[in-house]
């Protein structure tokens, strides 16, 4: 406490602190909410996981760019109470950075926005809502004039996933393969078709645009109502991708009628009712700048993320747990075959999701 009421005395905030405790279920970076005296703000504050994210001033340009230019977006469309719309970064008090490194770590703190919360879970009323807010993140930032890094290098590029899983298995470092055989036959019978958008995009039919990229339901900050989603949050990972990397992502986590981690599969079914309303939402506020192709695709995206994570999961449990923070020893396993569930479940509804994306055209 001692140590993090020192990181915090860095930044310029308002007030005295009360209380600093954790925060979210992230899985990547360590978040606390940072409580403060009176009516002053909260901030939340977070250690940036720099092993992760290698280029933390790039993180943190791209966030900048991101944020300054929603704003104003925001202020020209004539919106009120912005500051619960986008996040709000805090300068160090010497300096004009928004983050600091402590010899070790690096730090930064936003605003917290007042009476929001987040959910694990959604409805089919407030998916709707989501996808409005993440098709109308992706439209206003279809002409940001920043130029914005890859805080992850082909984050979403299917190929390199698989790659990466395929160096894993020829490793085996922890001898985990053998007993992970069937499922790894399973993820390669599905690799080419998985493969679709690289290769989309390689014949130039298929565009990057800056996108969200980690759009699990738990990174939007929902009003008290827990209806309408005030703010997208969680940006470290807001770089050029394929639109399908935000629709999939909400889907796999959005429709997914268990939990990522679901020991019981029975619970794990993709929820059409899910589908069909963040499908109407995103598409009522991106239809004008997304191209045929995309739309036609979104039942791919649908099915790619679970596949991806599925990949991604399994790949860290055979690397012995080195990416993703666990609970348990076969936290890792228990994932991959709950997303590779899910994604079974999708295999099933695709015929009616496209069905049900021709009724929207
Ligand atoms: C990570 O940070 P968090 O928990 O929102 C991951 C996502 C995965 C997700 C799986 C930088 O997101 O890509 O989809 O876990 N973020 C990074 O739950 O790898
Ligand atoms: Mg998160």
């Amino acid at each position: 406490m001692e140590k993090l009421n020192k990181i915090i005395d860095q930044f310029d905030i308002k007030g005295t602190v009360s209380e600093v405790k954790p925060l979210g279920n992230g899985l990547i970076n360590d978040t606390y909410v940072v409580r403060t005296e009176g009516d002053t703000p909260d901030y939340v504050l977070q250690r940036i996981n720099h092993h992760i994210f290698t280029d933390v001033e790039g993180l943190q340009h791209n966030i900048e760019a991101v944020t300054r230019h929603i704003r104003r977006k925001l202020e020209a469309a004539g919106e009120t109470d912005i500051d619960r719309k986008v996040l709000t970064f805090v300068p160090l008090k010497h300096g004009d950075k928004t983050y600091y490194f402590d010899g070790e770590s690096y730090w930064r703190v936003m605003v917290f926005i007042p009476r929001s919360k987040t959910f694990e879970a959604v409805t089919p009323e407030s998916s709707r809502d989501a996808g409005r807010a993440f098709g109308r993140f992706q439209s206003m930032l279809v002409d940001i004039p920043e130029q914005l890094v890859e805080t992850i290098p082909d984050f979403h590029n299917m190929e390199l996933r698989l790659r990466q899983l395929r160096e894993a298995v020829a490793a085996d470092p922890v001898g985990r393969v053998k007993e992970v055989q069937p499922l790894l036959d399973e993820l390669e019978k599905r690799a080419d078709e998985m493969c679709k958008a690289e290769r989309l995009h390689r014949e130039g039919k298929l565009p990057k645009r800056i996108c969200h990229c980690d759009t699990k339901v738990n990174n939007m900050m929902f009003d008290e109502d827990g209806k309408t989603v005030l703010c997208v949050i969680d940006l470290d990972t807001v770089m050029p991708s394929f639109i399908f990397s935000d629709f999939g992502d909400f889907m796999r986590t959005g429709a997914n009628t268990g939990a990522e981690d679901d020991k019981n599969l029975d619970n794990v079914e993709f929820n059409m009712d899910i589908f069909k309303a963040f499908t109407e939402g995103y598409l009522s506020t991106a239809k004008d700048f997304l191209l045929p192709i995309e739309i036609e695709n979104l039942p791919y995206a649908a099915a790619l993320f679970p596949y991806m994570q599925t990949v991604r999961f399994l790949a860290d449990y055979i690397n012995g747990d080195t990416y993703y923070k666990i609970q348990y020893p076969e936290h890792n396993l228990v994932r991959s075959n709950a997303q590779f569930k899910l994604l079974q479940s999708v295999e099933k509804h695709t015929p009616e999701m496209k069905a049900f994306i021709e009724t929207l055209k």
